[in-house]
């Protein structure tokens, strides 16, 4: 006779292995994304924030942009070829990227949004 029990795994062994299996997964894909949030505000009300945002070489980071603004923003971040098109108002977006160089690198907003579009404009510093 079979003793079914000695051969069938029961649900917290499954767990476990699991859990170790995802850990295993984790530490081979490096660490998670650093999240960073960036709000898209036209300049006269307080333009992107904050303005300046920061990576480090090599970590991927997961960048949210959320329009809190009543017009549609863009993002475009052409020294890492980033962009994330037309963000409506009260839109998000998210890009993921590894930056590889260190250096500063200025980022825009590519949607003609208000007069001061212009000055709609912010940097990535990589460490
Ligand atoms: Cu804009």
């Amino acid at each position: 006779m079979h003793r079914k029990t000695a051969v069938t795994p029961s649900f917290a062994q499954l767990v476990s292995v699991t859990s170790v299996l995802a850990t295993i997964a984790c530490s081979a894909s490096g660490s998670q994304p650093t999240t960073v949030e960036l709000l898209a505000r036209a300049p006269e009300r307080g333009n992107w924030f904050p303005q300046t945002i920061e990576a480090k070489q090599g970590e991927t980071v997961n960048l949210v942009i959320r329009n809190v603004d009543p017009v549609t923003h863009g993002f475009y971040l052409p020294g890492l070829n980033l962009a994330a098109g037309e963000i409506k108002a009260g839109d998000v977006r998210e890009l993921t990227f590894t930056p590889h160089t260190a250096g500063e690198y200025s980022f825009y907003c590519s949607a003609w949004c208000s007069d001061f579009h212009m000055h709609m404009r912010g940097k990535l510093i990589v460490r």
